[in-house]
């Protein structure tokens, strides 16, 4: 895919704003309270970090200007969340990880919108009557970690276009396109009809996009599908989805990917449509 114009600043602006008003409704407000020690080990061991990057590589003036021009950038575009979640949230999800039962997740990322079309299964996502790419059909079913089908359970479903574009991010895909909020039936089961992703880059006329290509790193995450699944009285499981093959899989630029979430989509038989059958299971709680 190309960068328009509006890439970096439009995608940076409006993951901001979801970040400022979204990410309370989805993982709820803070205590605000912090626990001076709690503050002093964190930051501290982060600021050490850094300082140590600075001593071991002997940093110039220069590259320490650089550095504050960079993050005065970051800033300027709305950057933050797409910084924090391709190079940071991955180790967050690990720790979360280590206490959690049910299926594997991974990452958010910075381009979850709340309230997107309410659909109800079998269903299809918005899309434009000429969508492009391979028609694809996810479907399964969400139960307990007893098995029990889970009445009640909502699939939360965005991903790229066919290609690797995010609407709500970008000036092309109408808003709304390929994102939904789909109800199972009373079994926890799902049909999801969509088009299969692309591959997708981060913006490269950003700072965060920059900087991964001037440390000569790859920008790409492999094609994937973000989930929420959630039912009432359990923890919400955020996913993604990847798929066998996809040349980026192993060196995805948020370090997100993982094998127990990769599908290998087969044809239905119906013209090039392909389908992949995946369960989920959620913890009480
Ligand atoms: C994405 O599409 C994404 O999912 C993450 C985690 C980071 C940047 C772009
Ligand atoms: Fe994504």
């Amino acid at each position: 895919m190309t960068t328009t114009e509006a890439g970096a600043a439009l995608a940076g602006a409006n993951a901001t704003d979801s970040a400022r008003a979204g990410l309370s409704n989805l993982r709820g407000q803070g205590t605000g309270q912090a626990d001076p020690a709690r503050v002093s080990a964190v930051v501290g061991a982060a600021l050490e970090g850094i300082r140590a990057a600075i001593r071991d590589n002997k940093v110039t003036y220069e590259e320490f200007d650089a550095f504050k021009q960079w993050l005065i950038a970051v800033s300027d575009t709305g950057e933050w969340p797409l910084f924090l979640d391709v190079y940071l949230e991955f180790e967050v999800e690990k720790v979360a990880a280590q206490t959690q039962q049910g299926s594997v997740g991974t990452i958010l990322g910075p381009f979850w919108l709340d309230g997107q079309a309410q659909l109800t299964t079998p269903a299809t996502l918005p899309m434009r009557d000429d969508e492009p790419g391979t028609p694809m059909i996810l479907a399964g079913q969400v139960t307990d970690t007893d098995g029990t089908p889970l009445r009640g359970a909502t699939v939360d479903i965005w991903h790229t276009d066919d290609e690797g574009w995010y609407s709500g991010f970008a000036s092309k895909p109408p808003a709304g396109n390929l994102r939904g909020v789909v109800a199972c039936d009373d079994e926890g089961r799902f049909e999801i009809h969509t088009r299969k992703p692309a591959p997708y880059t981060i913006p490269l006329d950003g700072p965060t996009g920059q900087m991964t290509q001037a440390a000569g790193w790859s920008p790409w995450r492999p094609a994937h599908i973000h989930l929420l699944v959630a039912a009432p009285g359990h923890r919400t499981l955020t996913s993604q989805l990847f798929f066998t093959g996809d040349p980026y899989l192993g060196n995805d630029v948020a370090s997100a990917d993982k094998p127990e979430l990769t599908l290998d989509p087969q044809p239905t038989g119906n013209g090039d449509e392909v389908r992949s059958d995946r369960d989920f299971v959620l913890e009480p709680g």
